[in-house]
């Protein structure tokens, strides 16, 4: 298996600056020592600022996230059918629409989403209007035509191939989404008491019953407000690192994981590098359980 590492330095999809060098945060603190000299590289390209206007109440900088996510679309595309496996880092979380469209070209496929927020607005239900709020929702073919078809017309995933870890900070329209799509979701409390080890299986089962491949999009902002200073939205209430970490080694366990993506590290809000730091670790085991898989796989 050959990683392909996706640097997506976006932030039109939010109002804070700094989201954008995420990817180039990772690097510095030693990302490209962690994956394997072959590793194919790509950096999506993004609109200068002097060409993005506040153009939009209810889609702000829409310009700058669409000219983004459609060549991540085409790029993501381009790398499952090379079979390749991604490791997106963004960038905030608008990007996504371009990562479900890429997959969604290759075949059917299910989504964990490990975030405190649903993604799941419109431009009408959005109380803020940013995109980065909206991802799912565009996905699913809900909301402005300039995201919905990003990628192409047909909708990009269905409800019941969605599967939210850690939500807890969700928007009235967004509920009611949830509610009437019968979107299956699980809370930091059921992986308190639970266990990792069970809510993933039963994540896992959930989606092979519909699907036979999937992916994981890891929000920065799932772990809890105390560990992560440098996110756009931290809340309260959220993961630990271990329960993270644990998170995503059983997703990487899954020989029917496609990809992975990793969002919303904001260096310019951090203190003394200490979630840059995290989601460099969060990296490492992302890496390193897969490597040791491959390993354990050829000693087999
Ligand atoms: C809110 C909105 C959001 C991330 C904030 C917040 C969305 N639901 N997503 N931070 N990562 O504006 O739509
Ligand atoms: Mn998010
Ligand atoms: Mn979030
Ligand atoms: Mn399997």
């Amino acid at each position: 298996m050959q990683w392909s590492y996706i640097h997506v330095p976006l932030r039109y999809g939010q109002g804070k600056l700094g989201v954008d060098q995420g990817p180039a945060k990772l690097n510095e603190l030693g990302m490209e020592k962690l994956l394997p000299t072959e590793t194919v590289k790509h950096t999506i390209r993004v609109l200068p600022e002097s060409e993005i206007r506040e153009n939009e109440e209810h889609l702000k900088r829409v310009d700058g996230v669409l000219h983004t996510v459609t060549e991540l679309a085409e790029v993501v595309h381009r790398e499952i059918t090379a079979n390749r496996f991604p490791l997106i880092v963004g960038g905030d979380h608008s990007m996504a629409i371009g990562t479900l469209a890429g997959l969604a070209q290759t075949g059917p496929y299910g989504v964990i989403w490990v975030d405190a927020h649903a993604d799941l607005n419109t431009g009408e239900t959005s109380p803020s209007g940013n995109i980065h709020g909206m991802p799912l929702a565009a996905a699913m073919g809900m909301g402005d035509v300039r995201l919905t078809e990003v990628g192409g017309r047909e909708p990009k995933l269905s409800p019941e191939h969605l599967v939210y870890i850690a939500l807890r900070d969700i928007d009235e329209g967004e509920m009611n989404e949830i509610n009437r799509l019968g979107i299956k979701v699980i809370t930091v409390e059921e992986v308190r008491t639970r266990g990792v080890d069970v809510i993933m299986q039963e994540a896992l089962s959930y989606l092979r019953e519909r699907v036979n491949r999937f992916y994981i999009s890891f929000d920065m902002d799932s772990l809890d407000a105390s560990l992560v200073p440098g996110t756009g939205t931290p809340v309260d209430g959220g993961l630990t690192e271990v329960e993270a970490k644990a998170i995503l080694t059983e997703a990487m366990k899954a020989d029917d994981l496609i990809a992975v993506e990793l969002v919303e590290l904001n260096p310019s809000l951090d203190r003394d590098n200490m979630t840059a730091n995290l989601a460099y670790r969060l990296c490492e085991t992302i890496i390193k359980s897969k490597e040791n898989l491959l390993l354990e796989g050829e000693t087999v």
